[in-house]
């Protein structure tokens, strides 16, 4: 049976639109632990990472080689931590659900993913979460977690950020729709396979989430998945700070969650972005809870 321990990691750093960190919270209450127990999986909810709150401390403390990344300090902090916790958790043979908070969270997740072993990530996201702290039209470190993980830019060899044994030919996106700039000049120049909302319109979701697992999958110990709730709809996913429209159906995304749990490669997992105070009726959290159990394995039939 397979073992899935929740952490949570309630981060308001990454972001400017005050709230994801209740994400967690959002998420259990929508019957998390319920929904994975139905999906044969032994659940152990180990918590939440202790996280300062943001109004303790000052967005703006950074170095002048930090450029424009607010909360670096914190941020690495909690990377640190999760990293850990991550990595224990696979080296226990269970598989780690990260519950965010912002996207932010992934660094540290990908980091204790791929400490001990060869990973790939599928990044299920409207955005490329590939900026740096010069590129970052915003200062978010939500929209710089891949970036950050592959060591790209001014991220090379900041050790912290870094995930050993990731490598850009096993990371696929899946349904981007928003990419700045600089950010989609440096995607096209890396190693890394995007397919954009336009692919799945056109090859349809079964063929796309197919393709991003082997090419996640291929050559290497297990696929770390990142799961932004902004890659759905906003008319399904409301709660989130930076919705796009045109975003995946209730179904597509649950196809493809299903497709996960079916590959049997799932080494971690993040959910990430929920924000109570945008949601309608916590169904951004249910939505989430829901995807969760797909991709552990819920089955219809
Ligand atoms: N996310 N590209 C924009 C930025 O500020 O860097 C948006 C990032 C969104 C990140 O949703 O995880
Ligand atoms: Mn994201
Ligand atoms: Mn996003
Ligand atoms: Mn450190």
């Amino acid at each position: 049976m397979t073992a899935v321990h929740i952490i949570g990691v309630p981060t308001d750093y990454g972001q400017d639109r005050r709230g994801v960190d209740m994400g967690p919270s959002a998420i259990r209450y929508a019957g998390l632990a319920r929904e994975l127990a139905a999906a044969g999986v032994e659940v152990e909810d180990a918590g939440d990472l202790p996280v300062p709150r943001a109004e303790e401390r000052d967005p703006d403390y950074r170095t002048p080689s930090e450029g424009n990344a607010k909360f670096l300090r914190e941020t690495e902090d909690v990377s640190d931590r999760l990293a850990d916790a991550v990595a224990d958790t696979v080296a226990d043979g269970a598989t780690p659900l990260v519950l965010g908070g912002d996207h932010s969270v992934a660094i540290g997740s990908l980091r204790g993913s791929a400490r001990d072993a060869d990973v790939g990530a599928v990044w299920f996201d409207a955005h490329g979460d590939y900026n740096t702290p010069t590129t970052s039209p915003s200062g978010n470190v939500h929209g710089m977690p891949l970036a950050a993980a592959l060591g790209h830019a001014e991220w090379a060899g900041v050790e912290w950020a870094n995930a050993p044994r990731l490598r850009e030919e096993n990371v696929v996106y899946v349904g981007l729709r928003a990419l700045d700039d600089t950010e989609r000049a440096a995607i096209r120049g890396s190693e890394m396979t995007a397919y954009t909302m336009s692919d799945i319109d056109e090859r349809g979701i079964t063929d796309v989430v197919e393709a991003a697992i082997t090419v996640a999958g291929d050559g290497v110990d297990g696929v770390h998945v990142s799961l932004d709730l902004d890659w759905l709809d906003p008319g399904i996913a409301p709660g989130v700070g930076t919705p796009v429209r045109g975003g995946v159906t209730y179904r597509e995304a649950h196809y493809a969650m299903e497709r996960v749990a079916e590959s049997d490669v799932l080494r971690s997992m993040e959910v990430v972005e929920v924000n109570p105070v945008l949601d309608e009726h916590n169904e951004t959290a249910e939505l989430a809870t829901e995807l969760a159990a797909s991709a552990f394995g819920k089955r219809i039939l």
